[in-house]
């Protein structure tokens, strides 16, 4: 990792990720003092997903040029819900649900970033009153301003409940909390925050004064394919942090399944690789194409981040097996995780294998699992089995529940024997 770059903007600029700011000079000159800079996550759903993880090495580039980084998670501001760039008003979480979610994506946090702070905007939120609100914060705000927002401008027609239409001066309010309280001047977020990032800004300037304000604003690109399809999301929905629910092997092959063009910005956006360290690595990617080495790169650094050692090892041990069509080297963890992400069915212990391939989706019927039976093209556990009447038996399962069909020489189908009361 080298930090050639003296200023965080041109360390940024080179990333291709500045989309907009407030003002340049107060951005230097924050960094200068060492001060503050903060992005906001709402719970709104118990883990963090890809689309999170720009802000988030984000808050890591800005501590390798000396400023003091704060993850602010929306313990309060996900009661309400931020209406930017949603078309339509959200359902109202409940206040566990709330919780649950602000726990786990806190701890979340914490694992990938453990050397930024932490604050929950709960912690004041939960002390304002209404009046407090309408008379200290809401003198500050006219309509017509309000009414000026992109993100609240658009939503004037389809519907907007006083509620949601709140919320940009809330999150104006916790940048006012945090420049008081934790000596915060920059506010970053990608660019659908501009409209509550600026309300922040411009609050901050009304308290404290136009011309004494310290506060600055940041707003970053966020990431469009070459393809123009939505970045993060798969076939089968959104890539999360959360192991349990986009596993490593699969978070792993989100990144190593990316196509050349798209795979050279993620490595300038989401790592913290030099700028010559990929241009080399492009440059070798171009000669042998084959190798997919930007794709290896980027699904390693990317693994090792957010699921660290361990998580990248597994996800490699998962894609070798695959390869090799040899899963014999792999622990139950990673048994299971293969198991979850290959066609695959539940049979009970001492059916008919003939009647598993159909079940796994190896065979679309029991004639076409007669011809891969006796052409060979079945094995278990590394042997092939040309018997039509082979039983099934939680013996063969790797690990007592999981059986592994391979048909041909890499394809993998599983059953899950576990008999259910
Ligand atoms: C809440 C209180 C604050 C400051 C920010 C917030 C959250 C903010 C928001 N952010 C998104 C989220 O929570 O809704 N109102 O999912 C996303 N962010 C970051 C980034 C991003 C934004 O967490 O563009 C993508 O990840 O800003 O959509 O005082």
């Amino acid at each position: 990792m080298d930090t050639k770059q003296s200023s965080i903007i041109d360390e940024l600029t080179w990333r291709g990720l500045v989309k907009q700011y407030t003002s340049l000079e107060r951005i230097t000159s924050a960094q200068q003092n060492k001060a503050g800079v903060y992005c906001g996550f709402d719970p709104t759903a118990d883990s963090l997903h890809v689309g999170h993880l720009i802000p988030i090495t984000l808050l890591k580039r800005f501590k390798l040029f000396g400023f003091d980084p704060i993850a602010l998670i929306g313990g309060g501001t996900g009661m309400i819900g931020d209406p930017s760039f949603k078309s339509q008003e959200r359902v109202l979480q409940t206040a566990q649900q709330v919780k649950v979610n602000t726990d786990a994506i806190t701890k979340q946090l914490k694992g990938i970033i453990p050397e930024v702070k932490f604050a929950n905007n709960y912690d004041w939120l939960k002390e304002l009153t209404l009046l407090n609100f309408l008379r200290d914060i809401g003198k500050d705000f006219t309509l017509a301003y309000l009414l000026n927002k992109e993100s609240i401008k658009t939503r004037i027609e389809t519907g907007l409940s006083v509620t949601e239409f709140s919320y940009t001066i809330l999150q104006a309010y916790d940048f006012y909390q945090l420049y008081q309280n934790y000596n915060c001047q920059v506010q970053i977020g990608g660019s659908d925050q501009w409209g509550n990032i600026t309300s922040g800004t411009d609050l901050i300037g009304a308290k404290v004064g136009r011309d004494q304000t310290k506060a600055a604003g940041l707003t970053i690109n966020l990431l469009t394919k070459k393809d123009g399809k939505k970045f993060g999301k798969t076939e089968s929905g959104a890539v999360w942090l959360d192991a349990q629910k986009t596993s490593v092997y699969e978070f792993y092959q989100f990144w190593f399944n990316q196509d050349d063009l798209d795979a050279y910005q993620m490595l300038k956006f989401f790592t913290f690789l030099s700028q010559s360290e990929i241009e080399d690595l492009k440059t070798k990617a171009d000669a042998q194409p084959q190798l997919r080495l930007m794709q290896v790169k980027l699904a390693e650094e990317m693994t090792l981040f957010v699921h660290h050692e361990q998580g990248l090892k597994s996800a490699q041990n998962i894609t070798n097996a695959f390869f090799n069509g040899d899963l014999k080297n792999l622990n139950d963890e990673e048994l299971k995780v293969v198991f979850h992400s290959i066609p695959s069915g539940r049979i009970s212990s001492g059916s008919f294998l003939i009647d598993g391939l159909v079940t796994s989706k190896a065979a679309g019927s029991k004639r076409e699992a007669r011809e891969f039976l006796q052409s060979g093209a079945i094995s278990i556990n590394g042997e092939v089995i040309n018997d039509e009447n082979f039983v099934l038996s939680t013996d063969l399962a790797l690990n007592h529940q999981y059986l592994f069909i391979k048909r041909g020489k890499r394809k993998f189908f599983g059953l899950d024997l576990k008999t259910r009361k």
